[in-house]
């Protein structure tokens, strides 16, 4: 019998009601600032909605669901995470694709440096589409897993930030979440070696357990929000069942101290908004000409196949 000194917490995300004034400042005040800290550290993930322009997402996803299709189209050689109806995708990172309310906003940045100390490093742009169901084929949810698929610290080292370009929510395949997890999980949870496709699993028993503690949930998540979510938390793909490719950016900050090795390539032509966008974060950037964008962006791995460990890590802690 284990000993309970925790209250029953609700198995759905606090959402953080951003306001005109916090939008306008580019800035949550103390309040929200608590509110969202706090829900990173006790439940792993927290919303802020209201933050993006929805014209912006959409000119966007314009181009992203036209790239995601051509990625499908790729079969079992295309970037898929755990089963072919989840792919991992890049947006094309060149000025003419990029807005940074969407890649660089302030208020995730405000937040993540909230938990993580000042200065996160930005070493990873991607994101997961979740694609309408193919006619002869079940649709399929992704096994139950962390996206830290490694020995990891046991604090907070690094955050998610997702950006889905069109509202979520069960019908299009709301990211399934397990609130809590990341500060009960290891190692010694998972299935699968770090790197394979299929790395991270949490094990079945652990999870029938966890089910009498805290649910899952697939939370409705409005478009313009942001979902910060702490790499280590369990969460799994869902089935997409609508027409609408469902595209989710995903962009880690991991904190100062933790010394991911990856790189992003930007478009030359970026390389000023970076600076002056990007400046509260450490941005691991490579730049290149937009043509090397144009030929690389959609033939990346799959999401599994990226380290997002640590260089020289502490053997003995
Ligand atoms: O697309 C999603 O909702 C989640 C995808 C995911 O967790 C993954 O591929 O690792
Ligand atoms: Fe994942």
């Amino acid at each position: 019998m284990k000993l309970q000194f925790t209250r029953n917490l609700s198995s759905a995300p606090i959402t953080v009601a951003v306001t005109s004034e916090e939008l306008a400042a580019k800035k949550l005040g103390w309040h929200n600032l608590e509110i969202a800290t706090r829900a990173l550290h006790r439940d792993g993930l927290v919303v802020l909605q209201d933050v993006i322009e929805h014209s912006k997402l959409d000119a966007l996803n314009r181009t992203m669901v036209q790239d995601a299709l051509k990625l499908q189209a790729l079969g079992d050689d295309g970037p898929f995470n755990y089963n072919k109806g989840n792919i991992q995708q890049d947006p094309p990172m060149m000025k003419s694709h990029f807005d940074p309310s969407i890649f660089l906003n302030p208020l995730a940045t405000q937040v993540t440096t909230s938990v993580l100390g000042p200065k996160p490093r930005l070493t990873f742009m991607s994101g997961n589409s979740a694609l309408p169901p193919v006619p002869g084929v079940t649709p399929q949810s992704q096994p139950v897993h962390t996206d830290a698929d490694f020995d990891h610290p046991e604090s907070p080292f690094a955050l998610v930030v997702n950006v889905p370009l069109i509202e979520m929510d069960i019908n299009n395949g709301s990211t399934e979440v397990w609130l809590g997890t990341h500060n009960i999980t290891s190692l010694a949870a998972q299935e699968g070696k770090q790197g394979d496709r299929a790395s991270g699993r949490i094990a079945k028993h652990l999870l029938e357990q966890r089910k009498q503690e805290r649910g899952p949930c697939q939370p409705q998540v409005k478009k313009g929000s942001i979902v910060i979510r702490d790499l280590r938390l369990w969460h799994a793909g869902k089935p997409n069942f609508s027409n609408d490719v469902r595209v989710m950016l995903a962009m880690i900050h991991f904190a100062p101290w933790f010394r991911n090795a990856m790189t992003i390539e930007f478009s030359k032509d970026l390389e000023n908004v970076l600076d002056r966008e990007g400046s509260d974060l450490q941005i691991q950037k490579r730049l290149v000409s937009e043509q090397t964008i144009m030929d690389g962006y959609l033939n990346r791995g799959y999401g599994n196949s990226y380290n997002f460990d640590q260089e020289s890590r502490l053997e003995h802690f």
